[in-house]
């Protein structure tokens, strides 16, 4: 098959400076030989640019990073949509999770083009389904799920048109352990459905997964949108808002392993990944075995 890749160095979506070198960081911990290894062909499109806050931000500030975020995420969109409707695999790498606002958006389109409904899996600490009234942070990183699903900011909202580009039904969480308080309310309401980490403690990462993947079992394609602080911050350190209590290194494996013998899986992002708060670059090396996992890698790789 063949896997294009994407890079998004998008800070704007929240404070933390340095989760703009995400990119590069995964991309210097080998993700490109790696897809290679297990029999991709991977072509790298580069990098989409990203205004810095540090040359523009003088005067409106909220107004103005909400601008910029939604002309990058509409860059991003019609990027990933042009790869997905060419057969490829789109692998776009984060910045912050409000990149995913175009990725999801991008793949979107390209499913409706051919008839296709989509869905995705969404890993992260957090549910990112704040609206701008629920937000105590207003960071756009913490909206991303709510948008795609119709709420909040409506330039970002139309990102993909004037439909929304997913049904709350079609969305499961999984990871879960940081949620606001009216974001709470919001996530019930829509009907989202969320695997928290109690579940994955009582039941164990395996039954959950298959669980959601049952849930998501009448779509025609799945969009994996990764967020690297669902993992333990003792095995992630490298991300904006490490929450304790997450998936341990091998609960990410598992799960990895799971979606990719599902077959369901076709796209993804990999967000939140910040080279400066990360140590020697574990984070990244982390996201790109997890990456390989969900590809394909075996441990025992050699034919029967
Ligand atoms: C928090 C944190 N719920 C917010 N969200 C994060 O700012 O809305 N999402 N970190 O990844
Ligand atoms: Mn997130
Ligand atoms: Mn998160
Ligand atoms: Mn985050």
């Amino acid at each position: 098959g063949r896997v294009a890749l994407l890079g998004v160095p998008m800070d704007l979506g929240q404070s933390r400076r340095g989760v703009d070198m995400g990119p590069s960081a995964v991309r210097y911990a080998g993700l490109q030989a790696t897809l290679e290894d297990l029999g991709y062909a991977v072509e790298d499109l580069g990098n989409v640019g990203v205004p810095l806050p540090e040359l523009t931000e003088a005067g409106d500030a909220g107004g103005w990073r909400l601008r910029a975020v939604g002309e990058v995420c509409r860059e991003v969109s019609a990027r990933v949509r042009e790869v997905a409707g060419g057969g490829a695999f789109p692998v776009v790498l984060g910045g912050d999770h409000s990149i995913s606002l175009g990725t999801v958006s991008g793949v979107v389109a390209a499913s409706r083009e051919a008839g296709e409904r989509t869905g995705v899996i969404w890993v992260d600490a957090h549910a990112d389904f704040n609206t701008p009234e629920s937000s105590p942070s207003g960071n756009i990183h913490g909206m991303p799920l709510a948008t795609l699903t119709g709420r909040g900011h409506g330039e970002l909202v139309r990102i993909g048109g004037e439909e929304a580009s997913l049904r709350a039904e079609d969305a499961v969480i999984l990871g879960l352990r940081s949620v606001d308080r009216e974001e709470q309310r919001l996530l019930t309401e829509a009907g989202v459905h969320a695997y928290t980490m109690k579940e994955i403690d009582a039941y164990g990462i395996a039954r959950v997964v298959r669980q959601a993947i049952k849930r998501l079992s009448h779509l025609e394609r799945v969009h994996l949108s990764f967020d690297l602080d669902s993992l333990d911050p003792e095995v992630a350190p490298g991300v904006g808002t490490p929450v304790r209590g997450g998936l341990t290194y091998r609960e990410a494996h598992l799960l990895m392993e799971l979606v990719n013998e599902a077959g369901i899986v076709t796209s993804l992002d990999v967000v939140e990944v910040n080279p400066i708060l990360d140590s020697r670059n574990a984070t990244a090396e982390v996201a790109v075995e997890l990456v390989a996992s969900l590809m394909g890698r075996r441990i025992l790789a050699l034919p029967e």
